[in-house]
This record gives C-alpha cells, sequence and structure tokens, in this order.
C-alpha cells in the first residue's frame, strides 16, 4: 500500500514518514500528496503567531487540552525560528507537548525552520494537508509570523490569533510589521505580569482607531496566563465565535479561495521553475537567452518576463474558453 493509503486508513506511522519524506524534499512524496488532497479540506486552520518567548507553546498545549474535552480531534504543526540549527526549542516543545501523546486523536509535528523563513512554506502546507486528511478538526499552526508577506499563515488561516506579551516591547514592532492587522483575536498572554493592562489599552485604542463595516469582523482581544489555565477557554470560545462569523459571512470561503490561489502560485511557480531548468540544456531557445544573459544583451527580469508571454496567449485563451462554456 502506497503512504498516501495507508494515511487514508488512520495509519499515523505513514504521516509522520510522508511528512519526514516532504522535509526532505523526496520526489515521490509529491505523488503521494496528489492522493491525499482530494480528502483535505474539512479541518479549520488556527494560526498561532507571536515574538519567541510570548508563551505561543504553552498556549497551544492548553488548547489541545480544552478542544480535546470539546471532543475534537486536533492537529499541531510547531515551528519554532528562534533555534533553526540546534533544534533545541524544537525539542522542548515536543517534551512539553508529551503529555498529549499517548491521545491518539491528537497529533503533534515539530517542523525544523527550514524553508520556512518567517513565512508560510511549500511543505508547511503540505503538512497541513496530511493532518487534514488524516481528520483532524482543527489544526493548531505555531509561527512566529512576520505580517508582511501574503504567504504568511496570518493571511491564510481561517483564524489568525496574534499573541503578545507585556513588557516586551514588541508590540511596536508587530504593529509595524502589520502583523497585528492580520489578527482576528489578539491574545495578551502572561496576564499574570505586570504591563498588561497598559498593552491591552495600547491594543484598544489601535482597533478603535480603525473603521470597521458592518459585517466585518472586529478583532477580539483576550487575556490568558497559559501557565496557570486563565483566560483559555474564553480564547476557545473566541475562536469558535469568529468560526460561526466567518461561515455565516462568507468569510470562511474567502479565506479558503485565497489560500488555494497561493498554493495555486507556489505549484506554478516550482514547475515552471523544474521545466526551465530542464529545457535549459536542451532547447535553443533558451540556450540563447542565457548567453544574451551572459553577455548582458539582456537582464533576468526582461528574460522572464519573454518566457512568460511565451505562455500568456495559451493561458488567456484556456480562460476565456471556459468562460464562454
Ligand atoms: N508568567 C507567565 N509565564 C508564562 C505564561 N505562559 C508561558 N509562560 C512562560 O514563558 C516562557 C516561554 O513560553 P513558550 O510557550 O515556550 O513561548 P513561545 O516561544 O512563544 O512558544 C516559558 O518559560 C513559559 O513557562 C504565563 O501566562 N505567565
Ligand atoms: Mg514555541
Amino acid at each position: 500500500m502506497k503512504l498516501a493509503d495507508k494515511i487514508l486508513a488512520g495509519n499515523v506511522l505513514a504521516a509522520a514518514r510522508l511528512m519526514t519524506e516532504i522535509e526532505n524534499g523526496v520526489p515521490e512524496a509529491v505523488a503521494e500528496l496528489e492522493t491525499i488532497y482530494p480528502h483535505t479540506g474539512k479541518a479549520y486552520i488556527v494560526g498561532v503567531t507571536g515574538p519567541p518567548g510570548v508563551g505561543k507553546s504553552t498556549l497551544v498545549d492548553v488548547l489541545i487540552g480544552i478542544l480535546r474535552r470539546e471532543n475534537m480531534t486536533v492537529g499541531v504543526l510547531a515551528t519554532d525560528p528562534t533555534s533553526p540549527f540546534t533544534g533545541g526549542a524544537i525539542l522542548g516543545d515536543r517534551v512539553r507537548m508529551q503529555k498529549h501523546s499517548l491521545d491518539k486523536d491528537v497529533f503533534i509535528r515539530s517542523l525544523a525552520n527550514r524553508g520556512w523563513g518567517g513565512g508560510l512554506s511549500k511543505a508547511t502546507m503540505s503538512m497541513i494537508h496530511i493532518m487534514d486528511a488524516m481528520s483532524k478538526d482543527i489544526i493548531l499552526v505555531e509561527t512566529m509570523g512576520t505580517g508582511q508577506a501574503e504567504t504568511d499563515i496570518t493571511r491564510v488561516a481561517d483564524t489568525s490569533i496574534v499573541i503578545l506579551s507585556p513588557g516586551m516591547g514588541d508590540e511596536i514592532q508587530m504593529m509595524k510589521a502589520g502583523i497585528l492587522e492580520a489578527a482576528d483575536i489578539l491574545v495578551i498572554n502572561k496576564a499574570d505580569r505586570e504591563g498588561a493592562d497598559n498593552l491591552q489599552r495600547q491594543l484598544e485604542i489601535m482597533l478603535e482607531m480603525k473603521t470597521y463595516l458592518p459585517n466585518e469582523w472586529q478583532p477580539s482581544i483576550v487575556l490568558t496566563e497559559a501557565i496557570y489555565d486563565k483566560g483559555t477557554e474564553e480564547l476557545v470560545a473566541a475562536i469558535l465565535r469568529h468560526r460561526e462569523f466567518l461561515i455565516s459571512s462568507g468569510g470562511l470561503d474567502k479565506r479558503r479561495k485565497q489560500r488555494a490561489k497561493l498554493e495555486l502560485a507556489e505549484a506554478t511557480e516550482s514547475s515552471l521553475k523544474d521545466y526551465i531548468y530542464q529545457q535549459i540544456s536542451k532547447d535553443d531557445y533558451f540556450e540563447k537567452l542565457v548567453d544574451d544573459l551572459v553577455q548582458r544583451k539582456t537582464n533576468p527580469h526582461s528574460a522572464a518576463s519573454k518566457i512568460i508571454n511565451q505562455f500568456k496567449p495559451v493561458i488567456g485563451q484556456g480562460g476565456k474558453q471556459s468562460k464562454s462554456r
């Protein structure tokens, strides 16, 4: 049996193996993902983003417990870009979440920093798809997040939680980076610490400055103390409220379309890249473009436009045809 079939039959080890293959860039893994894809789209994806040390992993750990009590199955994708080389923090996350490791309805996976760069990598999306195909109701994705790229988890998750904690001075930086703009729920964790009120006021002022349309979601602010399991039920309630809102407003479809768009663009990019690499050594047309580049008769951008322009009439026609049908 192929790995994908085993995964669809509920084999957890097969899922772990396929994830490792994806991380290592094993080419056969792509075919497995093709088998899996039709079985995805059911899971609800929650992005948990914030600067290092604010308590993302601690909070995720508590959330797992609450969601399980509500009888939801949970997938967790944890990354810690703060220690990309030693893997120390990743191991830490794993140890912390180990109490859930005997629960067959919880699947936790740590992803090394490779290919992540603060944003959402192809590998990340693939891991999410696998957990989705494993019938996880909720998938929690812990990332640092930059808020700058449309590939950031905060832009493609169904619900985006941005976590801050008092006295870190990060909130200003995060505002600059636009990460707060992407938040559906703002969490002030470590509310047991001094400065939580102040941070709450700052965030409230920031939210008040924005104008919301009548049918637009207004981000909520939730105070939590992850290590004391305080405010965490409220956080889960806020997530579920946002989910209800997205479903009833049609926003969920919009977000999923955005995610599909991103995946299509990324897949096209990598296929096109592979194709061009293959052709460059066998095709006179590409050979000439490369020579022109070397001799500085053209530049990479213009050369790329030339290639894309070749595709345009074909793609454009396809679009027109399907519309008229
Ligand atoms: N005082 C306090 N410390 C917390 C709270 N939540 C987490 N921490 C601590 O903050 C540190 C960083 O937590 P961690 O979950 O690893 O943060 P992450 O880097 O965002 O994943 C750990 O030592 C936690 O025990 C909280 O609510 N209050
Ligand atoms: Mg962490």
